[in-house]
């Protein structure tokens, strides 16, 4: 009798029985032809990333876990969705799967490993699904139970190895952060959503009926960021204008480490802040970039843990000093330790930052760069992967979207002396408002 192999592939965050099951049914093979070999492809990070959430435990600890499960002779990474490269080195006998792959946008790639398998003989069987349960349900159950502040700072450094672009959408208040927490579409089989939240300072200020000029203070951001916290479970990175004097950074490091921040992002400015897309119709004035990074080595030596990010936003283009400026600057920055640099452009075209982008690219101690194309909005994520771009903030776009609603609901009330009108083609039915939030009945 020939020994024989298996493989099994998953992404296991969540064992369950239905993952019990198929390797149950996996080992009786085994069993019945004497004995052989139990191979789990354990997806990796970026695996699963290229078509759901990341999953809650690092590969490392999901390998931990499968290892240890009765029946598992070894695991292996699986480095893409895509389990033709690990099926040509091991061919194995046979690949299990749930039969819930005969239908459906999986069925394709079923097909496509029975056509490979056939190569040398080897067949798919296909387990009957495990009812009752599933990755899906436990993943919004967890959502429900929310995180820690260790596993929602991680998570942004986790994004970063695992995706090719980080998307981070604005919230201002909690309602919006539920909004970027739970919103996704379907995309060729692929479930699409925003990786994590932005605290953009100009549209919480502008929520609060206050202009963008650093006049909330730590506390009443701190306000609006924990309303955020409590309701989602997605990565921030907080906008922390220039981080204030640097006696203050320390502290607001700290404040944002302890709640589970992922990273602070602070402008190379000094004065009374003004936003900077009014670029130089304003009077703004830059930090010298000394000083600058003697704020970011405060803030670096002030955290606790590895995983928080401290990154530097360069406003030299925004103040038309020129590309050699913003370079020279980045190098000091990231010398000085900071963890990413933020580059921003109010011009209309993709240009100037696709030229930072190019020379930044050529820097051996590179870190991520960050962009907020507000101003060049016609920019895809395609070509930010293509230019090496790793993190896109759409820095204001809930806010933008609910003012035009809410003026043209309150017009619509003055103009006709009664509700009915902005009801009926403005505003979401009555019910489904008061049962909008889970847990209002
Ligand atoms: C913010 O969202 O507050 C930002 C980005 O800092 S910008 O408004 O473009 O300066
Ligand atoms: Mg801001």
């Amino acid at each position: 009798m020939t020994m024989k192999k298996i493989y099994i592939g998953m992404s296991a965050d969540l064992i369950h029985p239905g993952h019990l099951n198929i390797i149950n049914e996996g080992r009786k093979i085994l069993e019945k032809s004497g004995g052989g070999e139990l191979i789990v492809g354990l997806l990796t990070d970026k695996a699963i990333a290229s078509y759901k959430r990341l999953p809650y435990m690092s590969w490392e600890q999901r390998r931990i876990v499968v290892e240890n499960v009765k029946g598992v002779t070894s695991v292996v990474p699986q480095e893409t969705l895509d389990y033709v490269p690990n099926l040509l080195k091991i061919k194995p006998d046979y690949v299990l799967h749930g039969d819930d792959w005969k239908t459906g946008i999986q069925a394709k790639t079923r097909q496509r490993i029975v056509d490979i398998m056939s190569q040398w003989g080897g067949k798919v069987i296909d387990i009957p699904y495990t009812e009752g349960i599933s990755s899906t349900q436990l993943n919004n159950a967890l959502k429900e139970i929310g995180t820690t502040p260790e596993i929602r700072c991680h998570r942004l450094r986790r994004l970063l190895d695992s995706k090719d672009i980080v998307t981070i959408c604005e919230s201002h208040n909690g309602l919006s952060g539920l909004i970027v927490e739970n919103t996704s579409i379907e995309e060729n089989g692929k479930k699409i959503e925003f990786d994590g939240i932005w605290i953009s300072s100009l549209t919480q200020s502008a929520a609060q009926g206050k202009p963008d000029i650093g006049y909330l203070d730590t506390t009443s951001r701190m306000g609006t960021l924990n309303e955020i916290l409590e309701v989602t479970t997605k990565p921030i990175i907080y906008d922390g204008d220039n981080g204030g004097p640097q006696e203050h950074f320390v502290f607001t490091v700290k404040t944002l480490e302890r709640l589970g921040v992922s990273a602070i992002i602070i402008e190379d400015k000094v004065g009374l802040k003004k936003n900077s897309l009014f670029g130089t119709e304003v009077f703004q004035q830059q930090d010298n970039p000394e000083d600058f990074a003697e704020k970011i080595k405060a803030g670096k030596q002030a955290q606790i843990t590895q995983d928080f990010m401290i990154i530097a936003r360069i406003e030299s283009l925004i103040l038309e000093q020129g590309m050699d400026d913003a370079i020279a600057r980045a190098k000091i920055y990231l010398d000085a330790g900071a963890d990413g640099i933020m580059i921003h452009s109010r011009k209309k075209t993709f240009d100037e930052i696709k030229e930072f982008a190019r020379l930044y690219n050529q820097f051996s101690n590179r870190k991520p760069l960050v962009v907020v194309p507000s101003s060049y909005n016609q920019v895809t994520e395609s070509e930010l992967i293509e230019n090496n771009i790793n993190v896109v903030i759409y820095a204001n776009h809930l806010l933008r979207a609910a003012y035009p609603a809410m003026v043209n609901a309150a017009k619509s009330i003055l103009e006709n002396h009664r509700c009915k009108e902005a009801s009926d083609e403005y505003c979401m039915n009555i019910k489904d408002i008061i049962t909008l939030i889970p847990g209002a009945k």
